[in-house]
């Protein structure tokens, strides 16, 4: 059956035409593309808007993970990674000469990021993350800093008593150069009650993302799908990144983060399946038209789905990561790391363009 006969039989005619078009999608678009039964029409749609903006092009990049404490106060249903108080079984604070440790112990490795998310811990002094930030330029200038959630600004603001544009603007003059997009999980306000009804609302981690946009940082965003968020709350989660975005354009990358329900208080639902992920990625990439990437977080999704999902709309992997802890206590089976190498070669399996890039998407080198 060709194409246009598909989009045909499952109704998405008039949105490929549209798209052709150059015109902006509707919720209600977003939706249908949610309850189509085609789902290679869907990621057709997807992948022709991905090869049009970067062709094969697909970016990865060389970085490391640092959670440098999981003691957190904040009760979030879908979280296996958090302990309440420091003393409580599996809790952990790095001292800041550990958290410098993991960066020395690499000093051969040509990385280029640095990825810091920590639980929302009650008593560390304000101090301790700008010497954790100050110490890693000190051991690495060249290596950029993608450090603390939107929602971990916000708590830091409550507990120091500064605003959250001071807490950035500390932060950066500390060396701070972007934010990750953690935090965002569902933005539509029931979901938010349900799951993470006690760490910063939907409200103010876009205020401080436009925050970070307006001081001239860029962030990605993210979002926890496969749990109990409805195909119109995904949308509308979607249409509140494209409306900041379009203020701002300070958002980099959008984030499928698939959820993982091992040890957490939302264990008896199950995962999302390899299909429910590859048609997120290929609506995501439909909706945010002002986004300029799709990332396929692989520690997430699970190697095979995000190789595939390149032909559903992603043209990111993320990185080499090493040390992940949040999803692996919540059950991930995949690898802690990969080389640049494997990921290199498993973008050119499947029949994309490697393209190791900076955590800005400057190119760093094209793999052989
Ligand atoms: O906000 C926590 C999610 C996020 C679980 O910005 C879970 O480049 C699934 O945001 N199952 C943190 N997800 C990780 C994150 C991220 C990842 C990769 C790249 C970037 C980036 C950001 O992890 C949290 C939460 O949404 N999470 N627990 C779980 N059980």
């Amino acid at each position: 059956m060709l194409m246009r006969d598909r989009l045909e039989t499952c109704g998405l005619v008039d949105i490929a035409d549209r798209l052709e078009a150059g015109e902006r999608l509707s919720f209600d678009d977003g939706v249908r593309l949610f309850e189509a039964p085609d789902l290679l029409a869907v990621g057709w749609l997807a992948n022709r808007e991905r090869e049009r903006r970067h062709g094969g092009q697909t970016f990865f990049n060389h970085n490391i993970r640092i959670e440098a404490t999981n003691v957190c106060v904040a009760s979030c249903l879908f979280c296996s990674f958090a302990r309440l108080k420091p003393g409580d079984p599996g809790a952990y604070t790095m001292s800041l000469e550990q958290a410098w440790d993991k960066l020395r112990q690499r000093k051969d490795q040509a990385l280029t990021e640095i990825h810091v998310v920590n639980g929302l811990h009650p008593d560390l002094p304000f101090t301790y993350y700008v010497d954790l930030l100050r110490g890693f330029k000190r051991i690495r200038p060249d290596v950029h800093l993608k450090c603390f959630t939107a929602v971990e600004i916000a708590f830091f603001a409550d507990l120091y008593e500064m605003s959250d544009e001071q807490v950035l603007r500390e932060l950066m003059e500390a060396g701070l150069n972007s934010l990750p997009g953690g935090g965002a999980e569902v933005f539509a306000e029931r979901v938010r009650r349900k799951i993470s009804h006690d760490k910063c609302g939907t409200d103010r981690y876009l205020a401080i993302h436009r925050t970070a946009h307006g001081l001239g940082m860029r962030s990605n965003v993210t979002m926890l799908y496969g749990h109990i968020e409805t195909a119109a709350e995904r949308v509308d989660h979607m249409l509140r990144v494209r409306e900041l975005q379009e203020d701002t354009g300070g958002f980099q990358a959008f984030i499928p983060l698939a959820f993982h329900p091992d040890n957490s208080q939302l264990r008896k639902l199950p995962a999302p399946t390899a299909a429910d992920t590859l048609r997120v990625h290929a609506v995501a990439r439909l909706m945010l038209d002002n986004v300029a990437h799709i990332k396929a977080f692989w520690i997430a999704t699970g190697v095979d789905v995000a190789q595939t999902a390149l032909w559903f709309g992603a043209d990111d992997l993320d990185g080499t990561v090493q040390e992940e802890r949040i999803y692996h206590m919540a059950g991930a089976r995949t690898p802690e790391s990969m080389t640049t190498h494997a990921i290199g070669r498993l973008i050119r399996a499947a029949g994309r363009q490697p393209i190791e890039r900076d955590t800005l998407y400057n190119v760093v080198s094209m793999p052989a």
